[in-house]
């Protein structure tokens, strides 16, 4: 009989929980509010260490939470990186003192893709295109009239502001009749794009046809700005805005805005299973992605109770 291989039972060694270091963005909006809700409450369900640390939008806090993650020798650092570059130095150590590291929401730009093992999040240039290609539609039913756009951008340098930027201008390059009057950035914030929006008002006042919002935030504190301004909201200035958070569903059902281009924040649960798999040595997808839809006004009652964000 082959030699039976016999191995000395040792006592079962509780597994260690996992330690994660996450550095946030900060808590600028209600899609962060969701991502932030998300990731800790699948911390917990999965029995991991969470260290969590709020950036308050600021690139050097995330670089410093990072740096202290490093020092406290946690097992896997993940990130939701507020803009896309300066992140090669401290990405450098993390890899130099062997902690994976895994973007979460937003990508960065760097020389070497080895610096992070994965990075989970949405496609924001499709997301960028589907608020186009609702304008195209929308524009061609109605008569194919001449529209005046003014755009309220993410924050500056930031993935999605840049790729919502680029893919919403490369759909609606396809009718000449669809012009950008002003494109400035609200920051993500309600109040900022209230203030944003209160300047396009002031210099193109009655000229302005469609405001394109990259999230729902700024969208809401535009529609106080174009109420205080004597307009309706979603019918003098039609608005196309993205996220799908709940107060943008709000915004619908009141014939406040037209449409939201969904971007879901639910990341948590993919985050602890592809930071265990990293942890114990199992190769990773490199880009995962999360499925969204775009939701229209006339769909937003029926829809609404069906939201888990
Ligand atoms: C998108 C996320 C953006 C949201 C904003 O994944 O990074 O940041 O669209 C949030 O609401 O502030």
């Amino acid at each position: 009989a082959a030699a039976m291989a016999c191995v000395a039972a040792t006592p079962a060694q509780a597994a260690k929980p996992l330690t994660i270091g996450f550095s946030q963005v900060g808590a600028e909006s209600e899609w962060r509010t969701a991502n932030t809700a998300s990731i800790k409450a699948a911390a917990r369900q999965a029995n991991i260490n969470l260290k969590f640390a709020d950036a308050q939008q600021q690139q050097q806090n995330q670089v410093k939470a990072i740096r202290s993650f490093i020092a406290q020798r946690v097992d896997v650092i993940a990130f939701s990186p507020v803009v896309e570059t300066g992140w090669e130095t401290v990405l450098r150590e993390a890899k130099n003192a062997k902690i994976p590291v895994i973007l979460t929401d937003r990508a960065v730009k760097v020389s070497d893709p080895s610096l992070y093992v994965s990075f989970i999040g949405s496609d924001f240039v499709e997301e960028g295109r589907r608020a186009g290609r609702w304008l195209l539609d929308y524009a061609k039913k109605n008569g194919d009239k001449p529209l005046n756009i003014v755009e309220l951008q993410g924050t500056v340098g930031s993935a999605p502001a840049t790729d919502r930027k680029n893919g919403f201008a490369e759909v609606i390059a396809g009718n000449p009749k669809l012009k950008v009057l002003r494109s400035q950035t609200g920051d993500f914030t309600r109040a900022k794009g209230k203030e944003v929006m209160e300047a396009f008002l002031k210099s193109e006042g009655k000229n302005i046809n469609v405001l394109y919002a990259h999230n729902d935030d700024m969208a809401i504190g535009a529609i106080q700005a174009i109420e205080e301004a004597g307009l309706k909201p979603g019918k003098d200035i039609v608005i196309v805005s993205i996220d799908g958070v709940r107060g943008a569903f709000e915004a619908m059902m009141k014939g406040k805005l037209n449409v939201t281009i969904e971007c879901n924040p639910l990341l948590g649960p993919t985050l602890m299973q592809t930071a265990q798999a990293v942890a114990a040595g199992q190769p990773v997808a490199k880009r995962i992605t999360v499925q969204e839809g775009v939701f229209p006004a006339e769909v937003a009652a029926k829809e609404f109770p069906n939201r888990k964000y």
